[in-house]
């Protein structure tokens, strides 16, 4: 006869080592990545400075020639599956006519699926000193495995003037 208190014990363990497999699955997938981008490992890009610096002995600047500055790019997937995004970056702006914004993008097949920007001049009042600004973005819904995210530095308006950034960070939130 089998001893039902034995049969009740083995059920638990089954049902307990699902829990448990489940849950650590859950927390592989949601685990929280960070990416630094501190330019100290792009060797003779137009964009490469080491006139003014947040961290080691490379910073980027968009200049009039280059308004777009190099960022961060990385498929939705490697990220894991994130909802939401924090992007900060150390920035000196001129002065305050200068406009640039951080962009968040997601591409999918190169098709934008979505834009936000994080408008610098509206946070930066202090100029010719590094600046820190952040934001949290969220990501749409339908966001897919292959989807590409991408931030990088956008000088908007007049486009005269030169702008440094350092030490780019986008870190993902659930
Ligand atoms: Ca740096």
């Amino acid at each position: 006869m089998t001893n039902p208190r034995t049969s009740l014990s083995k059920v638990w363990l089954v049902f307990l080592f699902v829990l448990v497999g489940t849950g650590g699955c859950q927390v592989a997938e949601k685990k929280e990545v960070a990416v630094l981008e501190d330019y100290e490992n792009h060797p003779d890009n137009v964009w490469i400075t080491n006139e003014k610096v947040h961290s080691g002995n490379w910073a980027c600047k968009i200049t009039p020639q280059n308004v777009y500055g190099p960022g961060i790019t990385r498929s939705w997937e490697l990220l894991g599956h994130p909802t939401r995004l924090r992007v900060s970056a150390w920035v000196i702006m001129p002065h305050g006519r200068a406009t640039a914004a951080l962009v968040v993008e997601a591409k999918r097949d190169n098709a934008t699926i979505y834009y936000r920007l994080l408008p610098i001049e509206q946070v930066v009042k202090r100029y010719n000193q590094w600046e820190q600004v952040y934001d949290t973005f969220t990501l749409p819904e339908t966001m897919a495995p292959t989807d590409v995210v991408k931030v990088y530095l956008w000088q908007i308006g007049e486009k005269r003037n030169t702008i440094y950034m350092d030490d780019l960070m986008l870190e993902t939130l659930f």
